[in-house]
């Protein structure tokens, strides 16, 4: 008895002499020398440019305190998009501005967004991320290790392809489409009638230079930046199925290191370069300025550009995948969702 107190009070001395050198109580995790930022698409590009301001306002406002690196091409994870997030709940990476459509493997919420047709223009993409729907979603994202901070985006994804114009669902049959590694991609385009393959980005380019592929869908910044034309897409239906907002995320370790005056900071500069960010990817493709859409055409690209009817034709094509996966990500928010887009 008494030998075993003995051990014991060593045992505790040890202990507490271990804990009083190694964590004192009140210090935080110190701030690493460099925070890795992980994006998909580089600088020339809107969701590049914004992770990149991202990193140059935090720098500034907190006088240099946190120094970010952009990892663009998903390289922190070999460009495999889909293990971004899971790279990011592991403090793998740092900070993430990252698309909707990656996540979704994990975060099954964020498929809401991929859902066909849900989305008529960019009002109603704001009603979502800007609204009830959007606090939803960051309320979730905040149960998975990460702080989520701002919504940028990606934008409408639009489908080209090197063979013929797409004006009908007929038109895409049998057609080899390069899709992104989400299942409710791979089944909107199978009920299309459509031959569609998963691959991250990196690989995508080189199947459509080949011919692997015949098309792909994207959103007109990154068709254009990337210069799909020369791989061969010759075909471009602006047919607005779907978008995806990106998130500006930090893991929450490396947020919880930070003070709360710098947290502060990380947010202001992460709402101003979204909004940044947003402007430049909807800059040059709508009827009031479509600059973008001319260079595109410029470059030897015929665009399709669906009446109502045409485009209600792919509306019900896909309309049973849209009820399948509605019920996957959670029939009250995409009713929540519906709702607020209808009061827009
Ligand atoms: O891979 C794509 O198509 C891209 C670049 O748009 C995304 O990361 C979702």
């Amino acid at each position: 008895m008494q030998k075993r107190r003995f051990t014991a009070l060593i045992a505790g001395l040890f202990a507490s002499a271990a804990l009083g050198f190694s964590l004192p109580a009140t210090a935080a995790a110190p701030y690493k020398d460099e925070y890795k930022l992980s994006t998909v698409l580089g600088e020339a590009f809107p969701w590049g440019w914004g992770a990149k301001r991202w990193a140059d306002l935090v720098a500034e406002k907190t006088e240099g305190r946190i120094k970010i690196k952009v990892y663009p091409g998903t390289s922190l994870v070999s460009g495999d998009q889909t293990k971004e997030f899971t790279a990011l709940r592991q403090g793998i990476i740092d900070m993430a501005v990252g698309s909707t459509i990656n996540w979704s493997p994990q975060v099954r919420e964020l498929n809401l967004f991929a859902l066909p047709f849900l989305m008529p223009d960019h009002k109603a993409i704001d009603a979502l991320t800007q609204g009830r729907v959007g606090k939803k979603m960051f309320d979730l994202l905040g149960e998975r290790d990460v702080v989520p901070l701002a919504w940028g985006e990606n934008g409408f994804r639009e489908v080209s392809n090197s063979k013929k114009p797409i004006r009908t669902p007929e038109d895409l049959k049998g057609m080899k489409m390069r899709v992104v590694g989400s299942p409710l991609f791979l089944a909107t385009f199978n009920a299309l009638g459509a031959n569609p393959t998963q691959m991250s980005w990196a690989d995508a380019q080189p199947a459509m230079a080949t011919g692997a592929v015949d098309g792909q869908e994207n959103p007109l910044a990154v068709f254009n930046a990337a210069k799909l034309h020369t791989v061969g897409q010759k075909h471009l239906t602006l047919w607005g199925y779907v978008a995806d907002p990106l998130i500006f995320v930090v893991n929450k370790n490396v947020w919880n290191s930070w003070t709360a005056q710098d947290q502060a900071l990380v947010r202001e500069a992460a709402l101003q370069a979204a909004k940044e960010e947003v402007a430049r990817a909807r800059a040059g493709i709508s009827a009031g300025d479509d600059a973008l859409l001319k260079e595109i055409e410029a470059n030897g690209v015929s665009v399709v550009r669906l009446s109502d009817a045409e485009r209600d034709a792919f509306r019900k094509a896909t309309s049973g995948v849209y009820k399948e996966w509605a019920d996957r990500v959670g029939a009250d928010l995409v009713k929540q969702a519906e709702e607020d887009i209808a009061k827009r």
